[in-house]
Parts: structure tokens; C-alpha cells; sequence
């Protein structure tokens, strides 16, 4: 990257769509939400929790969406970034039931596409060898219309349904779904 690239400022979307098969934080079921954060730069942004379920589906409703804009060499420095899967508790800390890290390639190559990235979870150390199951994140540049609704708290979907290169954990190769 030359020196230019790396004070420009990234202009991403980024939605923290689903999570399926996540782990249990509560007695049958959880109640899941993301923190996504930027090594030392600390938290960059959270989405609101779902109640009572292991395969949530975040929407607008529950700040799903968000623009990474900061300069390219912040998400170097801290080796990409990183989503951590939480359950929320009303009288206690809240649990952790994983994370996934997207590689600053992951975020910035494949920022410059639609892609819906499907990654496996990785527990945290205390349920070290269980299965966390997936969490799907969706990348794309961010226009100023994206902005614009963002910055308004529309309860809009910025992203189209069922379109975008699908790049999974759970699948062999790279499919695409557009249709
Ligand atoms: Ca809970």
C-alpha cells in the first residue's frame, strides 16, 4: 500500500446480518448481539441484542449497519477486525459466545465488492473445542445515500436481498448468488 492508500480514510459498509447455531449463554437460548472493535482503537460499533434465539437476524432495527470510516493504516495496525459475539444479560455481565476476525484483506479487498462473508465462530476459551457456530457479514463501499440514511435512523435495509458474491466458511469455494 503506498502512503496515500494509507491515510485515506476506508469508506465501508458493513452489516452484521445472522449468526446461526451460536452457543447457549443462558439456560436454553441466548440473547445475541455484536461488538465489533479495532485492536487498541477499542469499539467501533454495536449492534442491539435479540431476545431468545440461537440463529438471529439483525435488521435495522437493531443498528445492524454501520460505515468503517477511519484511515487504512488504523485497520492495519490492529490486524483487521474483529466481531465479538455477545449474549446480553439484564442482571449480570454479559456472556461471551465467541469471535470472528476479518482480515484487513477481507475488509478492504473485498470491501471494494458486495460480498456476504460466512465465517465460524471461534469460542471463547472457557467452551474451548465446542462448536459457535457462524456468524454472515455483509461489506460493500458505502455511497453518501448510505450515509445519509444512517446518519437519519432510517430503519432502511442497505443492502439487497440475495445479491453479492457469497464467500463461506461452511461451503467449499466461492458461490455466487446473484440472481
Ligand atoms: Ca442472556
Amino acid at each position: 500500500m503506498s502512503m496515500d492508500q494509507m491515510e485515506a480514510d476506508l469508506n465501508i459498509l458493513i452489516e452484521i446480518s445472522s449468526g446461526r447455531g451460536l452457543l447457549i449463554g443462558d439456560v436454553k437460548s441466548s440473547d445475541p448481539y455484536v461488538v465489533v472493535t479495532m485492536g487498541k482503537f477499542g469499539e467501533v460499533h454495536k449492534t442491539k441484542h435479540i431476545s431468545k434465539t440461537l440463529n438471529p437476524e439483525w435488521g435495522p432495527e437493531h443498528k445492524s449497519t454501520f460505515i468503517l470510516n477511519v484511515p487504512s493504516f488504523k485497520l492495519v495496525d490492529s490486524d483487521g477486525l474483529t466481531f465479538t459475539v455477545k449474549d446480553y444479560d439484564m442482571l449480570s455481565t454479559d456472556e461471551d459466545l465467541g469471535t470472528v476476525q476479518l482480515s484487513v484483506g477481507d475488509v478492504m479487498t473485498k470491501g471494494s465488492m458486495d460480498i456476504m462473508l460466512e465465517r465460524k465462530i471461534t469460542p471463547p476459551a472457557e467452551s474451548a473445542g465446542k462448536d459457535a457456530g457462524y456468524l454472515t457479514i455483509r461489506i460493500r463501499k458505502a455511497t453518501p445515500e448510505d450515509a445519509q440514511s444512517l446518519a437519519k435512523g432510517e430503519k432502511k435495509r442497505l443492502f439487497a436481498i440475495k445479491t453479492g458474491v457469497f464467500d463461506g466458511d461452511g461451503k467449499k469455494g466461492v458461490h455466487d448468488m446473484m440472481v
